[in-house]
């Protein structure tokens, strides 16, 4: 049932949703791409409100930019421990969590691995891990900062498909999401003209730099598609690069804080987030390392590629986005 225009509680529907998860693989890694066709076939059997629900938000998306299921079935007892390291074995069993990323995400476009990111896993785990690159998921220390997912990467993910296995201990951990609709309504005419005209300088990740290419650069602009389409990153453009459009980004990131929605993730809950139209981020937590530690599932999702037809739970290569052009026109729209 939808609670709100983003959350839909789906407790009314364990038992379907039980029988349906039962008929997939055991040993998801095992054979990848076999298994997320399998868990396509599946989710046509999903309960209709849910499908539908998804389905709306594949169609429209909505003002929050994410949709939130709440109540799928979890055995929290059966649980291995918080992974410390990845990739996970590839015997490792299918998770609760695992397996309704696939049934939901599988109706929305096709799982996707990045061959630099993580040995390009397609199933990722997220958990605290000591030491962790500030910009990197695992960090737990400092606030993550906002982030559209790989937006300068031409086969850029359409969706996050995030679910939790285990909470924090300390109910710290917010992932906040803020949603273009939502931020250019505190923007003046002026300062969304420019975002729509001067392209921002953009670094990208450091699973992207290498010895051949240390800083790989492009230039995007933030809002495109009649300001229905966002590309945000609070590090990776700097503002001191950000030149004539220094002060519209500096109103952007001030409108993004201010409108962003912020939920703490709990055993059973999945985040669907519209990675074209938010930037998420996540607060500081604090992780004990026993095991038990905040433990998140997660695939990307692309829902189109331009040309080239989509195969499940394909590994993608690097490919920079070619630079956008400045706008040159001073017609204010
Ligand atoms: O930890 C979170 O809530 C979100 C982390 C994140 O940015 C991600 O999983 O992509
Ligand atoms: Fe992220």
């Amino acid at each position: 049932m939808l609670t709100s225009t983003s959350t839909f509680d789906c407790t009314a529907y364990h038992g379907i949703l039980s029988e349906v998860k039962a008929k997939l693989p055991l040993l998801p890694r095992r054979d990848l791409p076999e298994f997320f066709s399998h868990a396509a076939q599946l989710s046509d059997y999903l309960p209709v409100p849910l499908r539908q629900a998804v389905a709306d938000f594949r169609r429209q998306g909505n003002d929050d930019g994410f949709l939130h299921l709440v109540g799928l079935p979890i055995d929290e007892d059966a649980l291995p421990p918080t992974p410390a390291s990845y990739p996970a074995p590839i015997d490792r069993e299918l998770l609760d969590m695992e397996a309704w990323i696939a049934l939901v995400g599988m109706r929305i476009g096709m799982a996707t691995g990045y061959k630099e990111n993580r040995f390009g896993t397609v199933f990722q785990d997220v958990y605290p891990s000591r030491g962790a690159h500030q910009l990197s998921a695992h960090n737990y220390d400092t606030e993550l900062r906002f982030h559209t997912e790989m937006a300068y990467h031409v086969q850029q993910p359409d969706y996050l498909v995030i679910a939790c296995s285990r909470a924090d201990h300390e109910r710290e951990a917010k992932t906040l999401i803020t949603s273009v609709r939502k931020a250019i309504r505190r923007l003046s005419e002026d300062h969304l003209h420019t975002l729509r005209t001067v392209p921002l300088q953009w670094h990208v990740d450091i699973a992207f730099r290498n010895d051949v290419d240390p800083d790989p650069v492009t230039r995007l602009l933030l809002l495109t598609r009649e300001d229905d389409l966002l590309r945000y990153d609070g590090s990776l453009i700097l503002p001191s690069e950000a030149g004539e459009a220094a002060e519209a980004l500096e109103a952007f990131s001030a409108a993004a804080s201010e409108t962003a929605v912020a939920v703490h993730l709990c055993p059973g809950e999945i985040l669907l987030i519209d990675n074209v139209r938010t930037a998420h981020a996540r607060t500081p937590f604090t992780p004990r390392f026993d095991a038990t530690d905040r433990w998140l599932n997660r695939i990307f999702v692309r829902s189109s590629s331009g040309t080239s037809p989509m195969l499940h739970a394909d590994v993608v290569p690097f490919q920079l986005r070619a630079p956008d052009q400045h706008t040159k026109s001073t017609l204010r729209v």
